[in-house]
């Protein structure tokens, strides 16, 4: 059996000078519970999410026997490379998942409905990064940095979070388990690539548009993304609120095993390629001290304190991408609301929000 080795592509991450503030060694997120080489299928290889999982798995030099790469027809034959080997995409179908262990899915809620039970019907476990299967109790909704634990309560299927939902509570949660989460109010500040590909493109092909003086024609967003910020992200719901702006309260309850909590959110796309920025005051049921609050901000795992005013440092996406971590900064006591805290927190919504999560996921199994 080929054991794929990419210990040799193995990278670190390079410093960015002085920016990594108050990091403490920290225990690793995830660890494995089984080192034999997995059979895996990436379903939607081709997308934003599915390249960066060939990248993580890479990284993190994940055990992998056999790698079947999927996406739709259009893609089938084209070259994607894994630990320096070419290998070619296949048009997925329902017999794609015959003698695959772990099929890590990321195509869309459609193709996650459709497909995912033949996945496994056919034997593997899916993890999977749509919204399909979030909300189902059968299903666990997992950030191994918090609920690593019910992952065992799988039935052939585990969720990956919305990725606003994951960078916001990588920082909520510790602070939930120091001073007691009653409720959250929160603005996000989601990057393009949030949407896919296509959103890459059109934002690039804008500003080339703009900067040549051309005309521009919106087509993924309702408008003009350069130059402008739209507070629309997924489909509007009865009452006003956006699917992705409750996404946080309906997943937040679930993955913090927080059936009270409540949180009321206001989700923004941005001109920016990479990395979501979430703004978020936050109110406990017991007294908050600044100081407490950093402390479990430092000992979590899988985020950082970038916290230094005086001197400008605090998290920025720019500096978030291509990152594992996410980072907060701007943390104060709130003013207007008692035993509240209220802080920015950034995470690479293509790491933390969906690949890395979901292979730390699989390193559960
Ligand atoms: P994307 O860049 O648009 O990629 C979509 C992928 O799905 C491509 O590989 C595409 O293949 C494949 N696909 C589309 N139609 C298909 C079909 N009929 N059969 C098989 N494969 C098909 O989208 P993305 O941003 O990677 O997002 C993928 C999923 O991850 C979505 O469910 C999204 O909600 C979720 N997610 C995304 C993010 C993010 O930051 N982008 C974060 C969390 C979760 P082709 O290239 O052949 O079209
Ligand atoms: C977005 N939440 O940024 C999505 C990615 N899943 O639109």
């Amino acid at each position: 059996m080929v054991v794929w080795d990419c210990s040799g592509s193995l990278q670190t991450q390079p410093s960015k000078g002085n920016f990594v503030f108050y990091m403490r060694n920290k225990a690793a997120s995830t660890s494995f519970t089984s080192r034999r080489p997995k059979k895996l299928a990436i379903v939607g290889a081709t997308g934003a999410v599915g390249i960066e999982m060939l990248r993580v798995l890479e990284r993190r030099n994940f055990p992998v026997s056999s790698l079947r790469l999927l996406a739709s027809s259009r893609s089938s034959g084209k070259k994607l490379s894994f630990c320096g080997h070419e290998q070619s995409v296949e048009a997925l179908d329902e017999r794609s998942f015959e003698g695959i262990d772990i099929a890590l899915f990321s195509a869309g809620g459609d193709i996650s409905r459709e497909y995912a039970p033949h996945a496994v019907k056919a034997g593997a476990v899916v993890i999977d990064n749509s919204s399909a299967f979030r909300m189902d109790p059968s299903v666990p909704l997992i950030i191994p940095e918090i609920n690593a634990i019910d992952a065992a309560n799988h039935s052939g299927i585990l969720a990956n979070p919305n990725c606003t939902t994951a960078i916001t509570l990588m920082a909520v949660h510790p602070l939930h388990q120091a001073f007691g989460l009653l409720r959250i109010i929160a603005s996000s500040y989601q990057a393009v690539s949030g949407t896919g590909a296509r959103a890459i493109e059109e934002l690039k092909e804008q500003v080339s548009s703009i900067a040549g003086g051309r005309p521009i024609v919106p087509d993924v967003y309702p408008h003009q993304i350069a130059f402008n910020v739209l507070p629309h992200v997924d489909s509007f719901l009865e009452g006003g609120y956006t699917r992705e702006e409750m996404k946080m309260q309906n997943e937040g309850r679930r993955i913090m095993n927080l059936p009270s909590f409540t949180a009321s959110v206001t989700c923004v796309r941005v001109p920016v390629y990479r990395a979501h920025s979430v703004a978020v005051t936050a109110e406990f049921s017991r007294p908050v001290s600044l100081e407490q609050a950093r402390e479990a901000i430092m000992n979590a795992p899988g985020i950082q304190l970038h916290d230094d005013p005086s001197r400008a440092i605090y998290p920025m996406p720019i500096e978030c991408s291509g990152e594992d971590d996410c980072r907060v900064g701007r943390l104060r006591i709130d003013c207007a609301m008692p035993n509240a805290l209220t802080f920015w927190v950034c995470g690479d919504q293509l790491l933390k929000g969906a690949a890395l999560n979901a292979v730390q996921i699989a390193e559960l199994l």
